[in-house]
């Protein structure tokens, strides 16, 4: 019995497997109920007393043998089978999760790309401002309220710099720098000194329109944006502008969008008005070209601004502006798109 032992220890010691079918006909061979061992196991019962203690020493080393290799053997062949990559099926696809775009993301290139379809351009700019291009140069009156420590982040005071309020402030430099005519959209993010809520943040991002020409008007300002409206909230979106505000434009208006939620029949998104607003736009004040140097006797232009979470947030049914902002994943995972 001995020399079997020692037979079936050299044979453990000189075993080797090219593939896990191997290393399990090894381990049945020597394992399993009728295997070596457990017959070494039987056979015990005749050897004997004075040779037991040896027997038993030398058939548990066996078994110890024997499971040390299997557990060294399959370890190698499951490293060796990552490492040399020859079973992989390079057909197959890659089992990675694939990240999504942010929904703010996935909104901004969609306007960026229905603008692009009519020829506008995309320009960006600095986030850091100074006076001129983030107010002066916009017709702000020097006592304006948006020019307060509220409102506002500054960065250093006398002289003024501080995290860009618009986008307009990009496209001042716009206007500086080419010579008309020109159609371009600005995207960027913005800055805001307001208490965060479901409704307000003090970072959110904004896509603006900037068009100068000979004979630009207002009926070009409004198909523009009929066009756009359509194309971002379907073709039976309907379409209406209020007069409104603001120091850099005039006339002045904000353009509301029928409610593509009730369909204009009332709901709380719209507040049962049937109709929500999107947009601010207007004429460029010829004080905002004339600080630009462009003649303001011979160009016009029109410009609108939108806060890109507003339109998300009509876009996607979402009623807390926070989620934009929270990277929660099953937030975001809910997103997939194209763009
Ligand atoms: C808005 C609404 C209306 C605007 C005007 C200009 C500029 F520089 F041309 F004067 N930039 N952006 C504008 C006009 C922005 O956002 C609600």
């Amino acid at each position: 019995m001995k020399n079997k032992i020692e037979e079936y220890l050299k044979k453990v010691q000189e075993f080797h497997a090219d593939n896990l079918e191997q290393l399990e006909n090894f381990r049945i061979e020597y394992l399993s109920k009728k295997g070596k061992i457990p017959s070494l196991f039987a056979d015990f019962r005749n050897v004997a007393p004075e040779e037991r203690k040896e027997m038993g020493q030398l058939i548990n080393s066996l078994k110890n043998a024997v499971q040390n290799k299997i557990v060294a053997l399959k370890e190698a062949l499951e490293q060796s089978s990552q490492s040399d990559g020859t079973d992989h099926d390079l057909t197959l696809p890659p089992n990675v999760t694939l990240g999504t775009r942010h929904p703010l993301s996935i909104v901004r290139n969609e306007i960026i790309e229905i603008f692009s379809r009519i020829g506008f351009s995309v320009s960006e700019g600095p986030e850091i401002e100074d006076d001129f291009h983030n107010f002066s140069a916009l017709n702000f009156p020097p006592d304006h309220p948006a020019r307060d420590m509220q409102d506002t982040f500054f960065i250093e005071k006398d002289p003024d710099i501080a995290l860009r309020t618009h986008t307009s402030s990009v496209q001042i430099r716009v206007m500086e720098n080419s010579k008309p005519p020109f159609r371009t959209v600005l995207p960027g993010r913005v800055f805001r000194n307001e208490a965060i809520s479901a409704r307000a943040h003090c970072i959110f991002h904004q896509v603006e329109g900037l068009v100068v020409d000979t004979d630009v008007s207002f009926a070009d300002l409004k198909q523009t944006l009929f066009y756009f409206a359509k194309e971002l909230f379907g073709e039976n979106t309907k379409t209406r502008f209020r007069p409104s505000y603001f120091p850099f434009t005039e006339p002045s208006a904000e353009m509301d969008v029928s409610c593509n939620i009730c369909g204009g029949k009332g709901c709380n998104i719209c507040k049962y008005t049937g109709w929500v607003e999107i947009l601010g736009c207007g004429m460029v004040d010829p004080f905002v070209l004339e600080s630009c140097n462009i003649d303001s006797k011979k160009y016009t232009g029109f410009a609108f601004g939108m806060g890109i979470e507003r339109i998300t947030m009509l876009k996607y049914q979402i009623n807390d502006l926070r989620l934009f902002f929270e990277n929660d994943l099953r937030f975001l995972e809910q997103f997939k798109s194209a763009y």
